[in-house]
């Protein structure tokens, strides 16, 4: 703040070299924050804290931008997405260099998308997708291609009970209704089991991707059915809910109810190591280090891919045991 008497005198000159600044500033298409520090702000809003991966994903995003230099300001949007809308434009207000997000939900984002554009500020997705048609709203979206997860726990199933001709009862563990993994998982491992007919989706409901939920819906499945074979949850903590309710109606996890998650987080590989849980389709929560590449990349305004996917596996009994060990999260 200037005092008052130097206020006049050095008005004139202090215009200028703000004009000079702006013009001559780095070849950011952003708006420079920090008053001229080359230090970047990236504005993130997070999901939640719902499951294990999501733990380890803000991990990986807060560690990766200490690593980086980027000043983060991170919001948690506790699963909803007025919440994220909210952060979003407060990210505008605060004259952020980038916006990252994880996007609760797939649809509904056009308005806000169109905001921050029109502020010049880009914006990454991270891990879940938008369907917003205009894709120049935003930059690049990081993650996992989810319908492929789903495919490869179907795949599994099938090859399971191959020369089996028994009627196989499904139930599954949808993820948070109208996000972009349990639109994409479901589709995904509906296509490949649905080309037998022997296989029978006989329940599916949305447990909110928490062992809380996972738990209180497999209950009432096993209350609703007698004879379930297999349980397709979309994520490892809803699994892990659905063990308790499984044990707890007296029966055994993997051998009376075979079970198939998505993640690959410890608790979930160690199910699969003890065998509760029967074949892990891998999604990877690491996905800092990526995105703070880009980010950088996208302030800068060079070219960068407008869609970068995660490398992923999946995981038997054995290969839990063996990847364990070395398991980060
Ligand atoms: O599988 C689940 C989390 O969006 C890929 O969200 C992520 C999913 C992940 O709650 O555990």
């Amino acid at each position: 703040m200037f005092r008052r008497g130097l206020a006049a005198a050095l008005a004139a000159g202090v215009l200028v070299s703000m004009l000079a600044a702006c013009g001559g500033g780095q070849d950011s298409s952003a708006n420079q924050s920090g008053g001229g520090s080359d230090q970047l702000t990236l504005g993130f809003s997070q999901v939640g804290a719902e499951s294990g991966w999501r733990t380890a994903n803000t991990k990986s995003v807060q560690e990766a931008a200490k690593e980086a230099g980027i000043d983060l300001k991170f919001s948690d949007a506790q699963q909803k997405q007025e919440n994220q809308i909210k952060a979003i434009r407060s990210f505008i207000q605060q004259k952020v260099d980038a916006i990252a997000f994880s996007p609760v939900v797939e649809s509904g984002w056009d308005t806000v998308l169109k905001e921050v554009k029109d502020a010049g500020i880009p914006v990454i997705l991270t891990d879940r997708a938008v369907d917003s048609t205009d894709t120049s709203l935003y930059k690049t979206f990081i993650g996992s291609d989810f319908v492929v997860e789903g495919t490869k726990a179907g795949e599994w199933l099938v090859k399971e009970y191959e020369g089996k001709p028994d009627p196989v009862n499904i139930v599954e563990l949808q993820g948070t209704t109208g996000s972009a993994p349990a639109n994409d998982r479901k589709k995904g491992f509906g296509d490949v089991v649905a080309a037998d007919p022997k296989f029978k989706i006989i329940a599916s409901q949305t447990g909110d991707f928490t062992r809380a939920k996972g738990k209180e819906v497999m209950e009432a499945f096993l209350k609703a059915n007698k004879d379930i074979d297999v349980l397709f949850a979309h994520n490892d903590d809803m699994g892990l809910g659905a063990i308790e309710a499984i044990e707890g109606a007296g029966l055994r996890p993997g051998t009376d109810i075979k079970i198939i998650t998505i993640d690959g987080v410890k608790d979930g590989m160690q199910a699969l190591a003890d065998g509760k849980i029967s074949f892990i389709a891998e999604c990877s929560p690491l996905l800092g280090p990526q995105l703070m590449d880009l980010v950088k990349k996208a302030v800068k305004g060079e070219q960068i891919p407008t869609r970068v996917l995660t490398e992923e596996t999946t995981f038997t009994q054995e290969q839990a045991k063996a990847a364990l060990p070395g398991r980060k999260y």
